[in-house]
């Protein structure tokens, strides 16, 4: 199949959703043309049966806001053409299910078939989508796409109870490459790489996100504060976003920064995170919850919410230990439980993996997105 993807291509789950899905359908043989404004940051430009096309947004002293979803449109009508794609799978609804329905109309009027598939990540249904500036065409294009996937069951029930969304909905979860993200099996490798975040008797505790509100960053270093009062640790943030600048402020306020890392945002994820003893991820809301996949995949459990979609993936005390929102001291004893019991900790390392394995490795979940897109084509 030739298959347009259009994704955010800056740092964020749906993106790298979005990114993983087109190199793993490369890898199986398809063509896969990327169609955004700038090149998805896990590309790197050659990689074999991806190609990339950037989205040039004009400005022009009458506009305020350069109308992105417009170029957008136009880009994906051109591509489409000139490329004779089979079909356009746009990751996050707002805006891009929009201009795929433009491009499909435009397309139509030249007897040119092309049919979209349009995947929920979260917060396009539960926080932005629900904006009534956005709500009525979001809704429109999500009814008026030939295909609807969501992340999670919990996702799909919210798009059908928020939007009145009447058309069919595939739940197709987030995924992981398990032969990339792995264990380091080799205990002596591990020690070694380890000692570039902690010395070898001190605990490495870790965060990934993209440091927005929903991610509760500050109860990240609010958990470690209390667990390194007992335990000699580490912890690790990877990423970047607007809370960052109050975690570093507490970190400091609590006198902790010399114990607190900000990597950053970093392409090789996948190298950090074995190293970590333990993934902490406290958030607001979590449609399906990817770091902790990808932390799963990797032996490391999570610290986490039960919010959204996250108890669909982690199994409360087999997988990870779950907690409310905000629940600070609950999480710091859960991490202090795990952490000063190695035969628990090593029972849970194996269960994550076994899930991640399983049930959501590629090698599982893509041959679902490829057999929805024959579905679509068929249906057409
Ligand atoms: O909905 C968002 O916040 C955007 C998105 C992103 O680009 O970061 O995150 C969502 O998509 C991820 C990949 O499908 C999921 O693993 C995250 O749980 C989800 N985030 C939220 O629901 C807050």
């Amino acid at each position: 199949m030739r298959i347009g993807i259009t994704c955010y291509p800056t740092y964020g789950g749906s993106g790298v959703v979005a990114t993983e899905l087109g190199i793993e359908l490369a890898a199986l043989g398809h063509e896969v043309h990327f169609i955004s404004y700038s090149q998805p940051f896990r590309l790197s430009g050659r990689d074999e049966g991806i190609h990339y096309h950037e989205v040039p947004v004009s400005s022009y002293p009458l506009f305020e806001f350069p109308p992105y979803d417009l170029a957008l449109a136009s880009r994906m009508a051109e591509v489409a053409e000139y490329n004779d794609l089979d079909l356009l799978h746009v990751h996050y609804a707002i805006p891009h299910s929009v201009s795929a329905l433009l491009a499909r109309q435009m397309l139509a009027t030249r007897n040119r078939r092309l049919p979209f598939v349009t995947t929920l990540h979260g917060t396009d249904i539960t926080l932005v989508g629900l904006d009534r500036s956005y709500l009525p065409i979001t809704k429109y294009a999500i009814q008026e796409s030939d295909g609807v996937t969501c992340i999670s069951n919990y996702l799909k029930e919210k798009t059908i109870e928020h939007f009145g969304v009447t058309r069919g909905i595939e739940v197709v979860t987030n995924f992981v490459n398990c032969d990339v993200y792995t264990p380091i099996t080799d205990e002596a490798k591990r020690i070694e790489a380890r000692k570039r975040l902690a010395s070898p008797n001190e605990a490495i505790l870790m965060h990934l996100s993209n440091f927005r509100p929903v991610k509760r960053v500050v109860d990240v270093v609010k958990v470690f504060a209390k667990v390194v009062r007992e335990v000699p640790a580490q912890l690790v943030l990877v990423g970047d976003g607007p809370d960052r600048s109050a975690a570093e402020w507490l970190a400091h306020d609590l006198g902790i920064q010399n114990r607190v890392h900000f990597l950053g945002k970093q392409e090789r994820v996948h190298e950090l995170l074995p190293l970590a003893d333990i993934m902490l991820m406290p958030s607001e809301l979590e449609s399906f919850g990817l770091a902790a996949l990808e932390a799963m995949a990797c032996k490391v459990p999570s610290i986490a919410t039960c919010v959204g979609g996250v108890p669909e993936l982690i199994d409360d005390g087999e997988t990870g230990l779950l907690y409310s929102v905000g629940d600070v001291d609950g999480m710091a004893a859960g991490a202090l439980s795990l952490l000063t019991d190695k035969s628990r900790m090593g029972t849970m390392r194996e269960a994550g993996r076994k899930t991640a394995q399983k049930r959501f490795c590629a090698s599982l979940v893509v041959p679902q997105y490829v057999r929805y897109y024959e579905e679509v084509l068929a249906a057409g």
